[in-house]
């Protein structure tokens, strides 16, 4: 059963197993009441005196069940668990906004279970998950976006990812949407005195102005969604596919690329049957490179299966690197893969450089367009002894990421659940706009602003549901 704001909660909000330091953490109105029956401060004072924000030297105690019978009457001083820190963060100033008490103790998983069941015991009960972060945000520390920028920074991957989930947790995004909300809401203002006064012959704002704003706020909040694509690419990461025929060296890449023998490589077509999965940092873009099976036709069953499996991950990828065997002609199941998927992002790379090559290098964008439809780059490689590595990396990160994607300092869309909400909102203003254009009812404007402002809304929590929150907060982690 779902506990409510009125409980106290405690939690590990450390990483499970061993470690220098554990972290327990406790926050609700009985936090420090709780606390205080099982850390004794080694100054003698209690844990209700200590000063907020202040760390203090302490011992954590067994808080044994309530004693019966014979144990009752031997009044058996409590057992110290562990040597601790421990801090009182008062309300409001934590990160709850909520009384919180934080109790470093040894991080042994013994030792921290041992000190959970002694809150439990205490009156406490164990958190939900993302139940801390919820709370920030029920109390109006933190908005709905921002809580979800504290689950990227946890999960950030590279320093790309990471800048953006600090961004947004600074707010940037939230101040964004919220500028973009009071812009409808003054629009609104004047739809809704319009349908006021309407028989009194004043005219609030002229139809063409008004369907004039109605598409620049449309197109402001289009432009915001757009950055969605690329957002999100930098937070999730960019499913990469390396694609050809037997024996051409895709899994002689994924090594080269990774710097380790990850992938089995033999001079015999068709050694790889699965789909190899393996998440690379490239210039600060978070890849997830596929290796996949060498596409030809066989009447081997295992090698079939493998074969259907690397067309599914070319389904799946974002961008596609086409290899091809450069020291050797092209031939027809190069071509068919060539011509696959032309509405994708491709590359197509030529391996083996090293051996004696039968594209010279001032041919080959002539090449490339010969060879296949749309494919605008051929970067020229060897897996075997890692020249043309570097141009490919280059060639990877901007064929999905504009150049100056992270120099600019306005906001960005990481979150399908944000990029989604703009949508509708776009969707919406364009309905009111169209609305307007043909002189329809100001009430009917109004509807689709309010529509537009209630999208907008739920990304920063300004509108929300039980629902939205119960999705976005069950993918943290117990403690945070
Ligand atoms: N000379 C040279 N040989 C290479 C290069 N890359 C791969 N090879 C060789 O080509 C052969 C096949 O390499 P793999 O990486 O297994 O090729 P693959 O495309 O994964 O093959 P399948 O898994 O069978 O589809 C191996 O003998 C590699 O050593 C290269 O750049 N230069
Ligand atoms: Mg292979």
């Amino acid at each position: 059963m779902a506990g409510t704001l009125q409980d106290t909660i405690y939690a590990i909000a450390t990483p499970v197993g061993e470690g220098g330091i554990g972290i327990l953490r406790l926050s609700g109105e009985k936090a420090v009441e709780v606390a205080d029956r099982i850390v004794r401060l080694r100054s003698g004072r209690t844990l209700a005196s200590a000063r907020s924000h202040h760390l203090y030297h302490a011992d954590a105690l067994d808080a044994a069940a309530e004693p019966e019978g014979e144990a009752a009457s031997a009044h058996l001083p409590p057992r110290p668990i562990d040597e601790v820190l421990a801090v009182v963060m008062r309300a409001p100033r934590s990160y709850t906004a909520e009384d919180v008490v934080e109790i470093h103790c040894h991080g042994g998983p013994y030792v921290l279970q041992a000190l959970c069941e002694s809150l439990r015991r205490g009156g406490a009960r164990l958190a939900e998950p993302g139940e801390f972060t919820k709370r920030a945000f029920l109390n109006g520390r933190l908005d709905l976006a921002q809580a979800e920028a504290v689950l990227d920074t946890i999960q950030a991957k590279t320093a790309g990812s990471l800048r953006l989930a600090q961004e947004q947790l600074r707010g940037i995004l939230s101040q964004e949407v919220n500028r973009l909300r009071d812009h409808l809401v003054q629009l609104l203002a004047r739809v809704e005195a319009g349908i006021d006064f309407t028989e009194d012959d004043i005219t609030f704002i002229q139809p063409q102005e008004l369907t004039n704003r109605l598409r620049e706020a449309g197109a402001a909040i289009g432009r915001l969604a757009d950055t969605g694509r690329e957002g999100r690419i930098v937070r999730e990461g960019v499913p990469v596919a390396i694609v050809g025929r037997p024996n051409v060296g895709k899994s002689s890449l994924l090594n080269a690329l990774l710097q380790t023998d990850r992938a089995i490589v033999t001079p015999i077509p068709g050694t790889t049957r699965d789909v190899l999965e393996e998440v690379l940092n490239i210039r600060g873009l978070p890849a997830r490179i596929l290796d996949t099976a060498g596409v030809r036709q066989t009447e081997d069953p295992v090698e079939q299966e493998g074969v259907r499996r690397s067309r599914a991950a070319m389904e799946q990828a974002e961008l596609l690197l086409i290899l091809v065997d450069g020291s050797v002609l092209l031939n027809e199941e190069d071509r068919a893969l060539l011509a696959l998927h032309p509405d994708k992002k491709r590359l197509l790379v030529i391996n083996k450089s090293d051996l004696p090559g039968l594209v010279p290098d001032e041919a080959l964008p002539v090449w490339a367009k010969a060879s296949s439809s749309g494919i605008g780059k051929v970067v020229r490689i060897s897996a075997l002894t890692g020249a043309g590595l570097d141009n490919l990396r280059d060639a990877i990160r901007t064929s999905v990421l504009r150049d100056d994607f992270e120099s600019g300092d306005s906001a960005v869309v990481t979150r399908l659940r944000h990029q989604t909400s703009l949508e509708k909102a776009r969707e919406a203003l364009t309905h009111a706009a169209d609305s307007s254009e043909r002189m329809l009812s100001g009430e009917f404007v109004a509807m689709d602003v309010r529509a537009g402002l209630d999208a907008l809304g739920e990304i920063t929590g300004a509108v929300t549901t039980e629902d939205i929150l119960e999705r976005i907060f069950r993918d943290f982690c117990i403690g945070k």
